[in-house]
């Protein structure tokens, strides 16, 4: 396998100096401070950590709740609506998860014209201010602040705001806004806004979500850990804050949920943000998304009873599936949480922390492994791995599949996925690629012999983060002889007509999950006429859209008032697209272009 080269990683003859971008980061501090909000007065604490530090003192369980509606009124509504429903009912909410829309990640200047996706968008640094006024909970801005190029401009609103925590690192290594390139920029920001938390007289955590960044794609959930890691190195040991880690979507395994968390108790002494639910289990069934709940949510609960990290648990309402959760169904998912909490007192003794332990054990040594490699492969690059800018630039540019394979932990293996055999198997991925091999095998055997007998190419591509659509997509495609042209993560429409035409596909399959179903659509056809390309496109993933009005036009601009995304699929249909509501309906296209292709 050929190994890195930074002519090929960084081919810039000239990148921002990460001594002026720190410099600046704390000069910015002198003006910039952390501002009062009523969780910091009602606890009578300087930061959310030292709140955590207490609470798990106290052996108390904390709890996030998420939020974040397009509309700030229905925001500031659910702020304040969720703590007195709870606090009535004798319970707590230690902390929100504040949503905001990805289009917040685009400089404010620059944002009236880009494109926007379905969560909350702050016009305003005040509008932080006014958000967190609601009630006394701690206010986290987990999205879209840190690691974006608005980093420094919206991590300052959510200092003034009286907030604490503020991420997200996790969204630094994969997510790329609609049409910004600019991933100079993006980084040099992350740094000075990184800076800027170091530096503040109070401790604040640099929020990471493991999930949002590589963790979810890697194979092996040691390469999880040693994500910590290096996160603490560039976050902790180079530029001098705390780095607060959040794991929890795609742990669906009890037993390496619960061993991922006391491994990270092992790697890191300061309080985790929070535990994400284990949102990939969900179903559109609400009654069986309670059992879905109640299965993480006892190993989460046993987890801080057992080794308690500061962590807050997240209850994922039942119809997270489904549509963005109303404030009722948060409150709900709490109640039910609370409940358990009650319940799960009797527990303990029944969990074999051993076997926890020593799976935790394989994760810690091969995490170590895999920072190391890391650290030493791109040294040996030619990457300066002291320095934040170029290594946190260099870790987003190779990638979490390429650092895998190249850096993995676990020993090389021919034909195994990233090429080697992990350490701990981590399942999402894996799953994905069974659950491919399982509907191919499903098909009647002519239908898979016409497909795999048309020597078929199809460019494959999702809009956004949201990456394993695209690889069941890809799992099956493979399977049936198809050849898959890799248009890449987050692409662009240009780009990816471009990836069509140099991979002479027969067809473009696009998956989307970010609320920009229409949006991309209209665009992607004008990318092809205007490069005379007349092929299908294949969409599915979550189509839908907060549509203000009919666009006029034909321009598709996503809208901005109206609060709740609907489904575009009758429009995309309309726009001659195949409209796929699961990958069965692209397989039954292929196989009559197949056919059509035999006579
Ligand atoms: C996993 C997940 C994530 C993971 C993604 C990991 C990764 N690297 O891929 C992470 C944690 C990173 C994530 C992040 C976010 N997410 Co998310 N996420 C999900 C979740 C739980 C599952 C989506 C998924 O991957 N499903 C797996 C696929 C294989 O199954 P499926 O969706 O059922 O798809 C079927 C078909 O549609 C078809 N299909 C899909 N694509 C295609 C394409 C073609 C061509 C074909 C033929 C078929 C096809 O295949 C499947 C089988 O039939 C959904 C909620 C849900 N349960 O749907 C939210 C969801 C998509 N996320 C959402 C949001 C808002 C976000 C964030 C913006 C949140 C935030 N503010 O931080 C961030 C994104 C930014 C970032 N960088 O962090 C929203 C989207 C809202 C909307 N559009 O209305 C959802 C719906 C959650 C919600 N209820 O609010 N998310």
């Amino acid at each position: 396998m050929p190994t890195l080269d930074r002519a090929h990683i960084l081919p810039e003859p000239e990148l921002p100096n990460s001594a002026e971008l720190l410099a600046e980061g704390r000069q910015l501090a002198r003006t910039v401070t952390v501002g009062s909000c009523p969780f910091l007065t009602a606890y009578d604490v300087r930061s959310e950590s030292a709140y955590k530090r207490r609470r798990a003192a106290e052996e108390q369980t904390m709890l996030h709740a998420q939020i974040g509606y397009r509309s700030l009124a229905k925001s500031r509504r659910a702020y304040a609506e969720i703590y007195e429903r709870l606090t009535a009912a004798g319970y707590r909410v230690d902390r929100y998860g504040i949503c905001l829309d990805w289009s917040m990640g685009y400089p404010a200047a620059e944002r009236a014209h880009r494109p926007r996706g379905t969560g909350l968008i702050l016009e305003r640094a005040e509008d932080f201010a006014a958000l967190t006024r609601a009630a006394p909970v701690a206010p986290h801005f987990g999205d879209f602040v840190i690691g974006t190029p608005a980093a420094v401009e919206n991590t300052a609103a959510a200092l003034a705001a009286g907030a604490t925590s503020i991420g997200n690192i996790g969204q630094y290594f994969t997510f790329r806004m609609p049409g910004w390139g600019d991933d100079v920029r993006t980084t040099a920001e992350t740094v000075r806004a990184m800076a800027l938390c170091a530096a503040q007289p109070v401790e604040i955590l640099i929020h990471s979500n493991l999930d949002d960044g590589f963790a979810a794609l890697f194979c092996d959930l040691a390469c999880g850990i040693g994500a910590v890691l290096i996160e603490r190195h560039i976050v902790e040991h180079l530029i001098g804050g705390r780095v607060s880690h959040c794991y929890g979507h795609t742990f669906s395994d009890p037993l390496t949920r619960l061993a991922f968390q006391r491994a990270l108790a092992r790697v890191t002494d300061t309080p985790g943000s929070m535990v994400y639910g284990n949102t990939t289990i969900f179903v559109a069934g609400e009654v069986e998304n309670y059992a879905n709940l109640a299965s993480y949510l006892l190993v989460d609960i046993v987890a801080q009873r057992t080794r308690p990290t500061g962590h807050g648990l997240n209850p994922v309402p039942v119809t997270e599936a489904l549509h963005i959760p109303e404030i009722d169904e948060v409150v709900d998912a709490h109640l039910f949480a609370n409940r358990l909490i009650q319940r799960a007192a009797g527990f303990e003794p029944m969990f074999d922390l051993q076997a926890a332990d020593r799976v935790a054990d394989r994760l810690v040594e091969g995490g170590r492994r895999f920072r190391d490699r890391v650290l030493s492969g791109l040294a040996e690059a030619g990457i300066d791995v002291a320095d934040p800018f170029e290594l946190l630039l260099a870790l987003r540019r190779v990638g979490a599949k390429r650092l895998e394979e190249l850096f993995g932990p676990g020993e090389p293996r021919a034909g195994r996925l990233r090429g080697r055999a992990p350490v701990v198997r981590a399942t999402t991925v894996a799953a994905l690629e069974d659950r491919g091999g399982a509907l191919v095998a499903s098909l009647p055997p002519p239908d898979r012999e016409a497909i795999r007998g048309a020597d078929l190419a199809v460019c494959v591509t999702c809009t956004d983060v949201h990456e394993y659509g695209k690889i069941l997509v890809e799992a099956v495609l493979r399977r049936l002889g198809v050849r898959v042209v890799d248009a890449g993560v987050s692409a662009d429409p240009d780009a990816v007509v471009a990836q069509a035409v140099a991979g002479r596909a027969d067809a473009i399959a696009v998956s989307t999950y970010s609320g920009v179903a229409l949006y991309y659509l209209q665009a992607l056809r004008r990318e092809m006429a205007a490069a005379s390309l007349d092929l299908p496109i294949f969409i599915g993933g979550k189509l839908n859209q907060i549509v203000e009005r009919a666009p006029e036009g034909g321009s598709g601009a996503p809208g901005g008032s109206s609060s709740r995304p609907v489904d575009v699929g009758d429009r995309l249909h309309d726009l001659g697209a195949v409209v796929c509501r699961q990958v069965e309906d692209m397989v039954g296209e292929l196989l009559a272009m197949a056919r059509e292709r035999g006579q």
